[in-house]
């Protein structure tokens, strides 16, 4: 198969109850990914994200990213989470790590490792309104299928989701100029902090799960020992 566009529910009208510009966003073309995470066709954020689509072929995957900035200027460091706006298709009001996107199918962000983190500096940019202008390292990769939240039967998330990392030593949401169609605010955090809000209930599925895991956890020692300071290898498991 060289394109695989499933388009059971292809009608627009359903999509009149959202934001427009987020509409809009729907037709942003994504790479789809066997589970090798290689590339095995393209498609639409649209038709990505139909549960109708991911239920029927549960191979239909599409590739994502998950970003997280820490500021490391600070004992402890913290995370700079985000809160989704009230805008957002799918799970709106949610607390996540600092920015989650897909890397689009385009030359520049095909590419592996280096086409996710082009992806990464293009979201935080329009997002966060900032310039990341420092190293990215990226971490591991993790499968991910969820309903949306609050469960409109419509949307759902199937994706291989590459973690990606960054450190920073100011105060960084200062310096943000917050797309609020995006966005609704951002806080630094401690761990303890996000293992708050987890409880809460606020958080997306997916960061629930990477607190729940651990994986948080490990991720933000690997900072504080400074062990971070290149890419992980790539590897078959996912
Ligand atoms: C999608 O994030 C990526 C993950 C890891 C769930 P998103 O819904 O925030 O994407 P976008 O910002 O492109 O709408
Ligand atoms: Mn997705």
């Amino acid at each position: 198969r060289s394109l695989v566009t499933p388009c059971h529910n292809s009608n627009v009208d359903f999509l009149d109850k959202y934001d427009s510009q987020q509409v809009s966003l729907l037709q942003e073309p994504l790479m789809v990914v066997d589970q090798h995470d290689r590339i095995i066709g393209r498609t639409t954020k649209k038709d990505a994200h139909l549960l109708a689509n991911i239920e029927s072929e549960p191979s239909f995957v599409h590739r994502a990213f998950s970003f997280f900035l820490f500021d490391i200027s600070t004992v402890p460091s913290r995370l700079i989470l985000q809160q989704r706006s009230t805008e957002k298709i799918t799970y709106p009001n949610l607390w996540a790590n600092t920015c989650c996107s897909h890397p689009l199918f385009a030359d520049d962000e095909v590419n592996g490792v280096d086409g996710v983190k082009h992806a990464v500096r293009r979201r935080v940019k329009v997002e966060l309104g900032y310039e990341l202008n420092l190293d990215l390292f990226y971490l591991t990769r993790i499968f991910y299928q969820a309903r949306n939240i609050p469960d409109d039967g419509i949307f759902g998330e199937s994706e291989i989701d590459y973690i990606i990392v960054g450190k920073c030593k100011q105060n960084t949401p200062l310096d943000f100029k917050i797309n609020k169609n995006e966005v609704q605010q951002v806080r630094a955090v401690t761990l303890g902090e996000c293992e708050d809000l987890v409880k809460q209930g606020v958080t997306t599925p997916w960061f629930t799960r990477i607190v729940r895991e651990g994986l948080l956890a490990k991720w933000w020692s690997a900072l504080d020992k400074q062990e971070l300071n290149k890419d992980a290898e790539t590897s078959n498991e996912i």
